[in-house]
């Protein structure tokens, strides 16, 4: 699929499936690295059967490259410019079983979130969240329930809009693909993990690029200055840490620049 096609999936559906990114014999052995690290690191789990891991950039070799895809950095870059950043990196596996998630949009637009812009929000794309899928999406194993358009709404379920947060939409749907695509999508999208009614695990990488002068100091935790600092607010922040020194010198050069605004500086 072309730039242009996928500037226009994102900018009328909110979303788009690039297949193909990630060729096969790469995907089998990121899948290989991300069940390894999940299993050392001993993953948070958010709701029931689903796991996540946050400080996995060292532990991923095979999927580095990718983070700077060309095709995902021309999007970034038609909406940013050329100064583009990571906000987020995780990596996700559903387990067969698991439970439904809450319909939500991501940082900046959950205002469940301390640090979030307040609904109603303006009609700017301040990041394009993507989910690496390792392992097929289908409707069985639980593609992320998507509601296509929702990116043109001011608010989300995480506001007043009165959408009940556990429910199906009327107009939900599963974005799926082969292993090895991407889904690109506005963050202001509403979106929510599925349950995976298959046997077989659901894999994913989750990264999120926002243009360079957008302030995600407000994520980094620990950082006094967050708002959300010492549960304050009693709102959530974020869980990613910023990147070892050690970590970084390691990433690629085309990716570098990509996360020097999130090294730890001691
Ligand atoms: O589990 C999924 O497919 C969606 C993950 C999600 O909600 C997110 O990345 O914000």
């Amino acid at each position: 699929m072309n730039l242009e096609k996928i500037l226009l999936h994102l900018k009328l559906d909110g979303f788009c499936v690039v297949e193909g990114v990630i060729p096969p014999e790469d995907v089998r052995t990121i899948r290989h690295e991300v069940e390894a690290v999940m299993a050392a690191q001993g993953s948070a789990d958010t709701y029931e059967g689903v796991s996540s891991a946050f400080e996995v950039l060292g532990s991923i070799p095979t999927f580095l490259p990718y983070l700077a895809n060309e095709k995902v950095m021309a999007v970034a870059r038609e909406w940013f410019g050329d100064h583009v950043r990571i906000s987020y990196t995780g990596s996700m596996i559903t387990e067969p079983g698991n439970e439904r998630g809450r319909w939500h949009a991501d940082w900046p637009y959950n205002q469940e979130k301390a640090a979030h812009v307040p609904a109603p929000y303006p009609d700017y794309p301040f990041q394009l969240s993507s989910i690496w899928m390792i392992s097929k999406f289908t409707d069985e194993n639980g593609g992320t329930w998507i509601v296509p358009g929702s990116h043109r709404t001011s608010d989300n379920p995480t506001g007043a809009i009165g959408v009940p947060r556990f429910e199906p939409y009327r107009t939900e749907r599963h974005a799926t693909g082969p292993a090895g695509s991407v889904l690109l999508f506005d963050s202001r999208l509403w979106h929510a993990t599925a349950s995976n009614e298959s046997n077989g695990r659901r894999i994913s990488m989750i990264v999120r690029y926002i243009p360079w002068w957008l302030d995600i100091r407000v994520l980094m935790p620990g950082n006094p200055g967050a708002p959300n600092h010492g549960g304050r607010a009693g709102l959530a922040g974020e869980r990613d840490p910023p990147v070892k020194p050690e970590v970084y010198e390691r990433l690629p050069e085309t990716v570098k620049p990509l996360y020097r605004h999130w090294v730890r500086s001691s």
